[in-house]
């Protein structure tokens, strides 16, 4: 078919968040005639900043595919065009257009024949989807890693002066569930092949985890498992790696077929959202047991809708995300990609996450990194081997407490991944419990973690859909009186907490030297006893309408017996005292969070 070059005018509000540019799928879809080329002008956009980072050169190889997500496949078709129609050469769809992130970063970096230079995932990642809902889009670059702020700020550059774009005019769809290997030639020199979803990121994950020692522990008696794809992209990933590969049973999975609307299902993993699997392993809500029976499943996960995220929970046990990073470090020998290796060479969390890693971090003394929220930072460490004064950080152990987790086996986060970091840590728990005794739970590998560096209760408290206006305000209140302001003077209010100090992260990173600032707003307040916690004030980047404020709450506790509690009851007073100083209730009119997690 011809190229032709269709002649556009810039859309506003094209930046990039914390991943991807997000937006209702009207918008991408162009329902209103202003945004009829919306999915054009930000993919011409995309690739000419790739081409200009590539020498100013075209990219030759990239990789398009989604999470099944509404307006997937159509989405898919639009892009082929644009892509063939600048002279990509191969462009490569999974077989039914559906791929999880982690699995499109893998296969970025390992496809037979040479990797991609870039991966365009369309997604919203844990946002609803369907009509009136959202639709979103990453780029991933040559590692698998999710493109820079270089590169979204120049992509966002660009949609605000863009003037035309490429396309192909007439020639058929192509057939996205056309057998692998299949070509469809687009132009004479660009070409879409339809490529197998799952076969780097099975490999990757093969040489991650004993996938034959794995298989011998899921006959054992007592061991069952239940995994939530939440109608996501990581639900035929979970079938082919936990049903077929590592033999457990179908009843294993629930939810793994992907729905274009999710099953009308929020697909965030979280306790609130993932209520079904939460139920399921004994918990109510806030985390706490509800009491299990035999039947509760001794491990269960959940993804999100593209399959990046995970929840880990035991029968009657949840595991926070910021804990189960610091139990997969202090467990490292149980894991293959870190034992080969003598243990992980360098950490790093998300800084909103708990301080539970870097306890084990010093105690193993690994080199530990802090950083904004978002995977791209984490990219860009594991991206140093060689740069980053000599020292080699592989194999390197990464996460957030926003139900991420990951290593450097690809350049994502990886909700499967975490799950078989868990089922490896309790082959090992049970390595010398004899058949027919009771196993080592998930609940006892997170006691003995506690009572070993003590237990950082943690929770997150987000108010969705504020208005912008009132979020900012609050935002420039904590800046001015609590942070440039002198907080010494506030006193203990009832409860007795006291806060000590305020402060705004910025963050050098120490690859590129780049500077990112305004990544949250500090506050650490003392207990009357003296026990230290602190209070995170952000915006989300991932939303697509008015603001969220994401308040995370952490307290420190090394007495064992107070371990118990649940951790929204124990962070409660901490929670009222940051409320009231920032003047949420005020600013914002809201009462009560949307959602705890
Ligand atoms: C949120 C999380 C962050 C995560 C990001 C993308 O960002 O807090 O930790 O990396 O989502 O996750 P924000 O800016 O809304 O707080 V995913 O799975 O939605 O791509
Ligand atoms: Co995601």
């Amino acid at each position: 078919s011809a190229v032709a070059e269709i002649t556009t005018s810039p859309i506003a509000g094209m930046k990039p968040g914390t991943s991807g540019l997000r937006k209702k799928v009207e918008v991408w879809q162009g329902v209103d005639d202003a945004n009829k080329y919306y999915v054009e002008n930000f993919i011409q956009s995309l690739i000419d900043t790739a081409a200009e980072n590539n020498g100013g050169k075209m990219i030759d190889t990239v990789i398009v595919a989604g999470d099944g997500r509404y307006f997937n496949n159509e989405a898919i078709q639009i892009i082929c065009k644009v892509l063939a129609a600048n002279g990509v050469k191969s462009i490569w769809v999974p077989q039914g257009g559906i791929m999880s992130t982690p699995a499109v970063s893998a296969a970025i970096r390992m496809r037979e024949g040479g990797a991609a230079q870039g991966g365009i995932i369309l997604t919203a990642s844990h946002n609803p989807g369907g009509p009136g809902e959202d639709f979103g889009i990453k780029y991933n670059e040559e590692y698998g890693q999710p493109a820079g702020e270089d590169f979204t700020d120049a992509l966002y550059e660009k949609t605000t002066t863009i003037s035309s774009f490429k396309s192909l005019e007439g020639g058929d769809d192509i057939d996205i569930g056309a057998e692998v290997n299949t070509s469809f030639q687009l132009t004479e020199e660009s070409a879409v092949t339809i490529i197998d979803p799952f076969a780097e990121y099975v490999e990757v994950l093969k040489s991650c985890f004993d996938f034959d020692a794995m298989r011998a522990f899921a006959q054992r008696p007592g061991f069952t498992i239940l995994f939530d794809g939440m109608h996501g992209a990581g639900g035929p990933f979970a079938k082919r790696i936990l049903v077929e590969e590592l033999g457990f049973p179908e009843s294993s999975l629930m939810r793994c077929d992907p729905k274009p609307d999710f099953g009308k299902c929020h697909p965030d993993p979280n306790l609130t959202y993932a209520a079904e699997l939460v139920k399921k392993m004994g918990l109510d809500s806030d985390g706490s047991s509800l009491g299990c029976t035999d039947a509760t499943p001794a491990l269960g996960a959940a993804n999100d809708g593209d399959g990046d995220r995970n929840l880990i929970a035991g029968a009657g046990c949840f595991v926070t995300p910021s804990d189960s990073l610091a139990i997969i470090c202090d467990n490292w020998k149980a894991i293959p990609h870190f034992s080969k290796a003598g243990g992980p060479k360098g950490v790093a969390r998300s800084m909103p996450s708990s301080a539970a890693l870097d306890v084990v971090a010093e105690a193993l003394d690994i080199p530990f990194f802090s950083t904004p929220t978002g995977w791209k930072f984490f990219g860009n460490l594991m991206g140093s081997k060689e740069q980053f004064d000599q020292r080699d950080y592989t194999p390197f152990l990464c996460g957030e407490e926003s139900f991420g987790t990951g290593s450097d086996h690809i350049r994502e986060k990886d909700g499967l991944w975490a799950m078989l970091a868990w089922v490896s840590i309790l082959m090992d728990a049970n390595k010398d419990v004899a058949e027919g005794e009771p196993l080592v739970s998930v609940q006892d590998v997170v006691s003995n973690h506690w009572s070993k560096y003590g237990r950082h209760f943690y929770c997150r408290y987000d108010y969705e859909a504020v208005d912008s206006d009132a979020a900012n305000k609050m935002m420039d209140l904590i800046r001015t009186e609590l942070v440039a302001g002198d907080v010494s003077s506030i006193g203990a209010d009832d409860s007795g907490i006291k806060i000590v100090s305020g402060e705004e992260f910025s963050y050098i990173d120490p690859v590129d030297g780049s500077t990112t600032s305004k990544q949250g707003l500090i506050l650490q307040f003392e207990f009357e006893n003296g026990d230290p916690a602190r209070a995170v004030f952000r915006l989300s980047g991932t939303g697509s309408a008015g603001a969220t404020i994401r308040m995370y709450l952490e307290k420190f506790e090394k007495d064992e017996s107070k371990h118990g509690e649940a951790a929204p009851v124990a962070l409660r007073s901490l929670a009222d005292r940051a409320i009231g100083l920032v003047q949420l209730k005020q600013i914002t009119g809201r009462d009560a969070p949307t959602v705890i997690t």
